[in-house]
């Protein structure tokens, strides 16, 4: 997809704020600072769209993209970051609970995971969770671009095992810093629309 037109519609935190129309619509689910809004940036070639963490943390509302009037992105804030309240913690739960479970426009997932590291226990969560509610998952296995090319290959394999990945889902090795894997995510992308 070539995109011409980003458009940021709206920071929601609860149902009613959630944009009106039925575009489909793509979440990102990561580990704080994992690089759900980097994948976001370089999937629609910009450079500073989406919101960079320097710190973890950062994206704390659904943030609503819309792409070419055709789909949204939807970036959401990282799990797994320590330096946050139990309040918040339950408010962040709450929040991304409520629009997975209800979001009538949602057709997939992108889960974005580490291919240097195991997934973590939280990643393994969160699969499990999209699991058990039938949400198509698309695991995006970023920042290849920090490990030789030698390993891609054996550490695609870890993180498939821990997660249990269901072969139904789709699965794309990336890099929001040299582009690899872009083509190939957005093919399964607009493969769900
Ligand atoms: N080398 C490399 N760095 C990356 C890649 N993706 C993200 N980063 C870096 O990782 C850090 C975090 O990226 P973000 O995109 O802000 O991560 P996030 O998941 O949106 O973080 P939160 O919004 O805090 O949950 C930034 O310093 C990015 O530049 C990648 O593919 N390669
Ligand atoms: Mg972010």
């Amino acid at each position: 997809m070539q995109v011409h037109n980003v458009e940021l519609v709206i920071s929601a935190v609860w149902q009613e704020q959630y944009p009106e129309g039925n575009l489909p619509e793509f979440a990102l689910a990561g580990r704080s600072n994992v690089g759900k809004s980097s994948f976001i940036n370089r999937m629609i070639g910009r450079k500073s769209m989406a919101r960079i963490s320097q710190k973890p943390g950062k994206t704390q509302t659904l943030n609503f993209y819309k792409i070419e009037e055709a789909l949204f992105f939807v970036d959401v804030p990282g799990y797994g970051f320590a330096k946050v309240s139990k309040k918040e913690r339950e408010k962040w739960g709450e929040m991304i609970e409520t629009y997975i479970t209800s979001r009538e426009p949602l057709r997939a997932v992108i889960q974005i995971v580490d291919l240097r590291h195991k997934p973590t226990a939280d990643d393994v969560m969160m699969y499990e969770f999209l699991k058990y509610y039938q949400i198509p998952v698309i695991v995006v296995a970023t920042k290849a671009d920090k490990i030789p090319r030698s390993k891609w290959q054996k550490n695609a394999k870890v993180v498939k095992e821990t997660l249990d990945f269901d072969g139904e889902d789709d699965f794309v090795l990336f890099s929001a810093e040299t582009g690899m894997g872009k083509e190939e995510a957005w093919s399964f992308i607009e493969a769900k629309c």
